[in-house]
């Protein structure tokens, strides 16, 4: 039987800076998710949107933490509760959630659906370390912290919502780092995680790289979940991202990142769950940005070029 693959929509915006990923959604359906998919060999189910209050009608700063600044706090822990029951019913039916954002903060509900009943591992595809607690964050922007979050840093520690016990700091590998605030910097390399930056892929190559990744994210754990923002993509290339950083990789190195990621999960069965996140339409020229995140996600289940 072909593997099911059932799209999650989460179209918030409400971690992020600057208004537009809302549209994300519905631009990388536009840009033909479905018929990719289905090109790479799986069964797609496409569950639409999760219902998504407009920031407009919300005050930013209602329910702000006592300690630093974290926007829309409340909305975000409405709609990763409902990310993660989602992904969890995704996955109690045999098929493979697929979360398509909306700002990075939705990450929260998908790790935190994914180990709901697992021991999980993360490949973190990102330009930013995303390990802000409201207390460190310099834009209290919520699409910065979702690895504190599930991780249990600061404030998300008491957070039933945000920490996932499941999802251990070893069990994280972050590929194409390059813009890392100061506490960032210092907490990764304290840390237990696997951290690769631009200049590890450089110098070894990203297939290399990537298989690192994925034995730090599977020694131990009984799956993966693969975060992709797209601002890990050099802006040339992605420039739909509201935190384009420049360096980032290229068309081909994503391709083959993700190629890496499929033929690990042909060998062991690793895959668990994705998001594919931070395209912003506003930003885009011409849809590119939502192509390529199609693309890629295609890539993780097997399309191939012959
Ligand atoms: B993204 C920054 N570290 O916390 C912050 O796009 C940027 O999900 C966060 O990786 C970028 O505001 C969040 C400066
Ligand atoms: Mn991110
Ligand atoms: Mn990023
Ligand atoms: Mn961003």
């Amino acid at each position: 039987m072909d593997r099911a693959v059932h799209v999650i929509g989460a179209p918030m915006d409400y971690g992020a800076d600057r208004r537009g990923v809302d549209m994300g959604t519905s631009a990388i359906r536009y840009a033909g998710l479905a018929d990719e998919l289905t090109d790479a060999g799986v069964e797609v189910l496409d569950q639409g949107d999760l219902p998504m209050p407009r920031a407009e009608e919300r005050d930013p700063d209602a329910n702000q933490p006592v300690d630093g600044n974290a926007k829309f706090l409340r909305e975000v822990e409405d709609v990763t509760t409902r990310v993660a029951s989602s992904v969890a019913a995704t996955l109690e039916t045999g098929a493979f959630p697929l979360v398509l954002g909306g700002d990075h903060s939705i990450a929260i509900g998908s790790m935190g659906g994914s180990s709901r009943d697992a021991d999980l591992g993360v490949v973190w595809f990102d330009a930013h370390a995303d390990l802000n607690t409201p207390a460190t964050s310099p834009s209290g922007n919520v699409h910065g912290m979702p690895l504190a979050a599930t991780l249990g840093h600061g404030m998300f520690d008491g957070l039933e919502w945000a920490h996932a016990p499941r999802v251990r700091e070893e069990s994280i590998a972050y590929v194409g780092l390059r813009s890392i605030d100061e506490r960032e910097r210092e907490l990764v390399r304290e840390s237990e995680m696997t951290a690769f930056t631009m200049s590890d892929i450089d110098e070894r190559g990203i297939t290399a790289v990537v298989e690192d990744a994925l034995d730090a994210a599977t020694a131990g754990t009984d799956g993966v979940h693969v975060s992709l923002d797209l601002d890990w993509l050099d802006p040339r290339t992605a420039p739909g991202v509201g935190t384009p950083v420049r360096g980032g990789v290229t068309y081909r190195e994503a391709h083959s990142a993700l190629e890496t990621v499929y033929e690990r999960d042909q060998d062991k069965g690793i895959l668990r769950s994705m998001d594919v996140v931070e395209v912003n339409p506003i930003l885009d020229e011409q849809n590119e940005t939502a192509e390529l995140a199609a693309e890629l996600a295609a890539s993780v289940f097997g399309k191939r070029i012959l």
